[in-house]
C-alpha cells in the first residue's frame, strides 16, 4: 500500500463541451453549427445520431451543477456554443445566448465551483463554414470578436479561459482525415486550417491582454506519446514524426515562434505547403498564462517506408485498450509532461481532459460498476503525481467527462462519463467511478 498525495490547492475538475451535452439545438436564437450539418449528412455519424437533444443539459443544467457540486470538485470545464452567442458567426450578438451562460456561470459559482471556459470546442457557426470555415482567414477575426464578446460579458466571473480545444482535431481530423466536421480529406486544407486556428488563438490572447481582462488564458491541445519500437534511428525518427504531428506542430509555434521544420518537410513531400503571412508567428507566440493537455492514449511506432503520411506504422502487441480501441498507456502521461517541460520550460500546465470509454450499463440494482474506468483513472492520476514529484508545474486535472455524451462521429455509441445518461429518459446515474473520484477530490490523496 502506498499513499498518493497531491499538493495543497491542486485543482480537481471534470469537463464537457457544448455540442456534446446541451441539445436545444434550435432554441433561444441559436444558429446552426457545422456539427448540426455534419451529423445530418448520411454516413458521417454512427446510427445517424446528432446533438439535437444530447444530454439536454441546456435545460437540465441545474441537475448537472448539483452533480458537480456533489462530486466535490472545485472546477468545471465547459465550452460555450459560438452559435448561441453570435448565431451567424460574425453578425449580431444574441442576448438570449449571452443570458443563458450568465445564469449558468452564476449558478456554478453559487455551488462553489470555478468555471473553466473553453471558447471553441468545434461548434463553428455554419454560416462561417459557408464562407470557407477555418480555410478563410476572415474566420480568425470572427473568432477574436466572438471571444471579445465573451471576455466583456463574463470577464471577472470567469478567470480561466481556454481559447481552442484540440486544434489538431479541429484541423487535421476535420479537414484532412475527414472524420469530423466539415469532413474534408485534403492535407493542404488541414495545414491551412490548423495555422488559422493558431493565429486565431494568438490574436485572442493578445485581445485578452489589451482589454485587461482579469484572469488567465491558455489553450488545450491534444497530445500523444509515441514510443519507438526499437532504438534504431529510423524507428526513433518515425515515432518523433507521428508524435510531433499532435505535439510539436501546435506547441512549438506558441512557445518557440516557429513550426517544426521536420514536419514542414513531411508535408512538403506530400504536396502541402505552410502559408504564413507576415506577423502571424508573432501573434501565435503571444505569451499564455498556462497550457493544458488532453491525453488519452499512447502507441508504439516503427518505421515503414511509404506507409501513411509519416512512413510509419503502429505496432500493437496486445496492450489493453479502452472501448474506443485506444491503447492504455498511463506512463505516456508522465512522459509527455516531462518532455514538454524539458522543451518549453516551467509553464503552469493542466490536464484539461483525461478519461476512458467503457460502455457499462446500470445493473439490475441500478448501479453502474465501471471498474475498468476506475483502473484507468487511477493509473493515470498516479502518473500525474509522479510528474509533479519530478518537478512538472501541474496545477490541475479534469476528468473527461462528467456525463456520457455525444461522442462526435461515434454518436451515442461511446460512453466516457463518470455519470451514466439514459438517452431515452435522460436520467443521470453516477457510476462507481464518480464515487471513486469524489473521494480523491475530497481527500486530495488516495491509496494504491
Ligand atoms: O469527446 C472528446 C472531446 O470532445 C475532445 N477530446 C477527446 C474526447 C474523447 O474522444
Amino acid at each position: 500500500m502506498a499513499i498518493i498525495q497531491f499538493p495543497q490547492g491542486f485543482v480537481w475538475g471534470t469537463a464537457t463541451a457544448s455540442y456534446q451535452i446541451e441539445g436545444a439545438y434550435d432554441e433561444d436564437g441559436r444558429g446552426l453549427s457545422i456539427w448540426d450539418t455534419f451529423s445530418r449528412t448520411p454516413g458521417k455519424v454512427r446510427n445517424g445520431d446528432n446533438g439535437d437533444v444530447a444530454c439536454d443539459s441546456y435545460h437540465r443544467y441545474e441537475e448537472d451543477i448539483a452533480l458537480i457540486k456533489q462530486l466535490g470538485v472545485s472546477a468545471y470545464r465547459f465550452s460555450i456554443a459560438w452559435p448561441r452567442i453570435i448565431p451567424d458567426g460574425d453578425g449580431a450578438v444574441n442576448p438570449k445566448g449571452l443570458a443563458y451562460y450568465h445564469t449558468f456561470i452564476d449558478k456554478l459559482l453559487e455551488a462553489g465551483v470555478e468555471p473553466y471556459v473553453t471558447i471553441y470546442h468545434w461548434d463553428l457557426p455554419q454560416a462561417l463554414q459557408d464562407k470557407g470555415g477555418w480555410l478563410n482567414r476572415a474566420t480568425i477575426d470572427a473568432f477574436v470578436r466572438y471571444s471579445e464578446v465573451l471576455f466583456k460579458a463574463y470577464g471577472g466571473k470567469v478567470k480561466k479561459w481556454f481559447t481552442i480545444n484540440e486544434p489538431w482535431c479541429a484541423s487535421f481530423l476535420s479537414y484532412t482525415i475527414g472524420e469530423h466536421a466539415p469532413g474534408y480529406r485534403d492535407l493542404q486544407m488541414g495545414v491551412d486550417a490548423g495555422h488559422h486556428l493558431m493565429v486565431a488563438h494568438g490574436k485572442t490572447v493578445l485581445r485578452f491582454r489589451e482589454l485587461g481582462i482579469p484572469g488567465e488564458i491558455g489553450f488545450a491541445p491534444n497530445v500523444s506519446w509515441k514510443v519507438p519500437y526499437s532504438n534504431r534511428p529510423e524507428d526513433v525518427a518515425a515515432a518523433r514524426r507521428e508524435m510531433g504531428w499532435t505535439n510539436d506542430w501546435f506547441l512549438d509555434p506558441v512557445f518557440k515562434g516557429e513550426y517544426p521544420q521536420y514536419l514542414i518537410d513531411v508535408f512538403a513531400k506530400h504536396g502541402a505547403k505552410l502559408h504564413v503571412e507576415p506577423g502571424d508567428m508573432e501573434l501565435i507566440r503571444e505569451p499564455v498564462d498556462f497550457y493544458a493537455i488532453n491525453y488519452y492514449s499512447g502507441n508504439v511506432v516503427r518505421h515503414k517506408e511509404g506507409f501513411g503520411l509519416f512512413d510509419s506504422e503502429t505496432v500493437d502487441y496486445g496492450r489493453d485498450h479502452t472501448e474506443m480501441g485506444w491503447v492504455i498507456m498511463p506512463e505516456g502521461l508522465s512522459s509527455v509532461l516531462l518532455d514538454l517541460k524539458q522543451k518549453y520550460g516551467d509553464i503552469p500546465v493542466y490536464i484539461s481532459e483525461n478519461g476512458a470509454c467503457y460502455n457499462d450499463e446500470p445493473g439490475p440494482d441500478g448501479r453502474v460498476r465501471d471498474d475498468r474506468r476506475i483502473d484507468y483513472l487511477r493509473s493515470h492520476i498516479v502518473e500525474i503525481n509522479r510528474a509533479i514529484a519530478s518537478g512538472v508545474n501541474l496545477k490541475g486535472y479534469f476528468v473527461w467527462s462528467l456525463l456520457d455524451n455525444f461522442e462526435w462521429a461515434f454518436g451515442y455509441e461511446k460512453r466516457f462519463g463518470i455519470v451514466h445518461v439514459n438517452y431515452r429518459t435522460l436520467k443521470r446515474t453516477p457510476k462507481d467511478s464518480y464515487y471513486w473520484y469524489q473521494k480523491v477530490a475530497k481527500n486530495n490523496w488516495f491509496e494504491v
